[in-house]
C-alpha cells in the first residue's frame, strides 16, 4: 500500500491497514516530509476515533521518550503521549500470540489507575498522586507500524507512539507506599536477565510523567478520566521477543508481571 493523497483519513487507514494486515510499511514522512508534531498529533486523534468508530473503547494513556536517553537518541527534548484502547490490554495468564504482532517489543513500566477526572495545564506531580488509586507493574509491547522500528517524531506519534498491547500485574499498591523515583526494575527474557534500570529514568519520576501527560493533554482541552489507567513510560530499553518466549519484568516492592508469547 502506498500513500497517494497524504490527507489525514489516508494516512489513518494507511496506519490501520498496516497494523490489522501485520505488515511494516514506509514511514509517512518519506511521502511527506513536512508534516509537523502538532499534525502528527491531529493524525493520532484521527486514528483513535476511527478505532473508537470500530468499537474500541478508549481506556487510557501512554507515555514515549520519557527517558534522557531515548530523546538524545531521537534529537528532542520533549516526552510524547499516546492511547490505549480496550483491545490493547492482555491478561497475564494468557499467551500473546505472536502473529498478532509485526515485530514487537517489551518494555517494563509503571501503570497508574486514576480514581478522579483531572484536567488543567498546571498539573503537579502531587495532584498525580492525589488522583491515583494504585500503581502497579506492567509491562508495555510496542510494535512500530514502519520498516524496521525506525522512524521520525512525527511518525510515531501520528502510530499512536507504536502502542499495541500491555499487561498489568495482579498487585496493585498505594503509591503513597512506595517512593517512585526508587523503584529497581530487572526485565528478564526466559528467566535470564535481559535489562536492567530505576523508575528515575522516567522523567526523575514516573508521576511527573503523568503530569506532564495531563498538561500536555489540557492544552487542547483534555485529560485523563476516573478509571483509566497511565502507562508513565519505559523503564529500561525495550527487549525483542519471539514466539515461545517468556518476558518477566521485576519491580523492587511492587512484584513482577510477565506474559509468553507463542
Ligand atoms: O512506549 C514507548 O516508549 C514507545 C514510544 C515510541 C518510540 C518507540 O516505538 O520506541
Ligand atoms: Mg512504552
Amino acid at each position: 500500500m502506498q500513500l497517494m493523497q497524504g490527507t489525514d483519513q489516508e494516512i489513518v487507514t494507511y496506519l490501520l491497514t498496516a497494523e490489522k494486515e501485520k505488515r511494516e510499511v514506509e514511514k509517512i514522512t518519506t511521502r511527506l516530509p513536512d508534516l509537523t508534531f502538532v499534525q502528527a498529533y491531529e493524525i493520532q486523534q484521527k486514528l483513535i476515533e476511527r478505532k473508537e468508530q470500530e468499537g474500541l473503547r478508549r481506556i487510557g494513556v501512554k507515555l514515549g521518550l520519557t527517558s534522557k536517553a531515548k530523546q538524545e537518541m531521537m534529537g528532542v527534548h520533549e516526552a510524547i503521549y499516546g492511547y490505549l484502547m480496550d483491545d490493547m490490554l492482555a491478561p497475564e495468564w494468557e499467551p500473546v500470540q505472536h502473529s498478532h504482532f509485526i515485530h514487537p517489543k517489551a518494555e517494563p513500566e509503571i501503570a497508574f489507575l486514576i480514581n478522579e477526572d483531572i484536567q488543567g495545564t498546571s498539573v503537579t506531580t502531587e495532584d498525580i498522586l492525589k488522583v491515583t488509586k494504585y500503581i502497579a507493574p506492567a509491562i508495555e509491547i510496542i510494535d512500530s507500524r514502519y520498516l524496521d522500528f525506525k522512524f521520525t517524531l512525527v511518525d510515531v506519534v501520528a502510530d499512536n507512539c507504536s502502542s499495541s498491547k500491555f499487561i498489568v500485574g495482579n498487585k496493585w499498591v498505594s503509591a503513597e507506599k512506595i517512593n517512585l523515583k526508587e523503584i529497581g526494575v530487572y526485565l528478564s527474557k526466559n528467566s535470564e536477565v535481559a535489562t536492567t534500570g530505576t523508575s528515575a529514568a522516567v522523567l526523575g519520576d514516573p508521576a511527573a510523567a503523568v503530569a506532564w501527560a495531563v498538561n500536555k493533554l489540557g492544552e487542547t482541552g483534555r485529560g485523563l478520566k476516573k478509571g483509566e489507567i497511565i502507562l508513565s513510560g519505559a523503564i529500561t530499553e525495550a527487549i525483542s521477543f519471539q514466539a515461545g518466549d517468556t518476558i518477566s519484568a521485576h519491580f523492587a516492592e511492587l512484584g513482577s508481571v510477565s506474559f509468553s508469547s507463542k
